[in-house]
């Protein structure tokens, strides 16, 4: 190269290593304290638990016929529920992808109302005023751009609230990601993108993903930092989220986190995991599981045992019927749900389609 040359950036060759602060074997690192209190830790593993609790409901009920296609979030739970635990629901929002149940939850969705989605009933897919999350997203990475612009406009109105975008590593590939990163950047909107590397998109391993060594250097990019961290560490995760919610808060503008974490169920129930992932791996994955390690924690404080894990089990299981029972009392959809909440006020064409439709059925 000539000396001539402006310098250039280069790609950093090493990732960067995740922070980390809650270990396998449910150690808080030394010299380091548990950002959460032991209140909010059983709080945290609660919603963890009845993540998983209803996968295993789901998948059941999906293989019997009773549900639509379902995308499971096993081994991911600490990404999901450590972010959401650094929000105020009442101040902020949550733009999800389609794992996360459990922080959809926290933000005060009713458990029917996610059971109506799974169902595709239309009525699963209202959001009830006041509870701050958009619904679902499967169109890869759209919501994305949602969350920039809620987190602009609740600047804009000086709302002092905040907005966390979710989303997987295969979503950073899409358009839509950059371009909201770039406006948020600009306008120093206080939005997180949480991206959660879960090592899969489908069948596409990360490593075919994005030729970056890591997810989080796109952020200076952009204008804004980047942070790594376990994604099966609650407290790691809780405590980057806290740090990227107090600056957002405070004017500093957008975080990128990335979760290192892993993908321990299939993609959907519509897909084979066993014909590409390697077993190995899935092993050493299984041993940082997310949940076994704050229960660890928690025993090592003398607040779990046995005893309060068969309980608590109980009462998921106790707790996921009682949302499908609710569920079923809602009357199923007829031809002319299919028109509504498609605008607050329909539009003439909108109209006359429905007239059609019901005259033939
Ligand atoms: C725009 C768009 N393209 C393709 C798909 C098909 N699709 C669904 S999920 C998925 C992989 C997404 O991977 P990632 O963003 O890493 O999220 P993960 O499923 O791993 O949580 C693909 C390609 C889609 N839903 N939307
Ligand atoms: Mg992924």
């Amino acid at each position: 190269m000539s000396e001539k040359c402006p310098p250039q950036f280069q790609p950093g060759k090493k990732p960067v290593e995740p922070h980390c602060l809650l270990d396998s074997n449910g150690v808080v690192t030394e010299g380091a304290e548990s950002p959460l209190t032991i209140e909010q830790t059983l709080e945290a593993l609660r919603l963890m638990m009845l993540g998983r609790a209803f996968d295993t409901k789901c998948f059941s009920l999906q293989r019997q016929g009773k549900l639509g296609t379902f995308a499971p979030l096993h081994g991911q739970e600490a990404s999901i529920v450590g972010s959401a635990m650094a929000l105020n629901p009442e101040t902020d929002w949550i733009a999800p992808q389609y794992r996360e149940m459990p922080a959809a939850i926290r933000q005060g969705l009713p458990l029917e109302n996610i059971i109506l989605y799974r169902q595709g009933h239309p009525a699963g897919g209202v959001v009830p005023t006041g509870v701050n999350v958009m619904q679902f997203q499967i169109s890869l990475a759209a919501q994305i751009p949602h969350a920039v612009g809620l987190a602009w406009g609740m600047q804009l109105q000086q709302k002092n609230g905040v907005s966390i975008a979710y989303f997987g590593e295969g979503s950073s590939s899409e358009g839509d990601f950059h371009e909201a990163c770039n406006l948020a950047g600009v306008t120093k909107a206080p939005v997180i993108f949480l991206l959660q590397n879960n090592q899969w998109a489908i069948s596409t391993p990360r490593e075919i993903q994005s030729a970056t060594v890591d997810f989080a250097t796109r952020a200076p990019g952009y204008g804004f930092p980047g942070v790594s961290v376990d994604g099966n560490d609650l407290f790691a995760v809780y405590q980057a989220v806290a740090e990227a919610v107090a600056r957002g808060r405070n004017g500093g503008g957008p975080t990128l986190i990335e979760c290192h974490t892993y993908r321990m169920w299939a993609h959907t129930t519509a897909d084979d995991p066993t014909r590409y992932v390697n077993e190995a791996v899935e092993k050493a994955w299984a041993l940082r599981d997310p949940i076994d390690r704050v229960q660890k924690y928690l025993a090592s404080q003398s607040m779990w045992d046995e005893e309060k894990a068969a309980e608590w089990e109980q009462e998921i299981t106790a707790e996921i019927q009682a949302g499908f029972d609710k569920a079923a009392t809602v009357p199923p959809p007829g031809p002319a749900d299919l028109y509504e909440h498609v605008f607050a006020t329909p539009t003439e064409s909108l109209l006359r389609q429905r007239r059609a439709h019901l005259q033939e059925t």
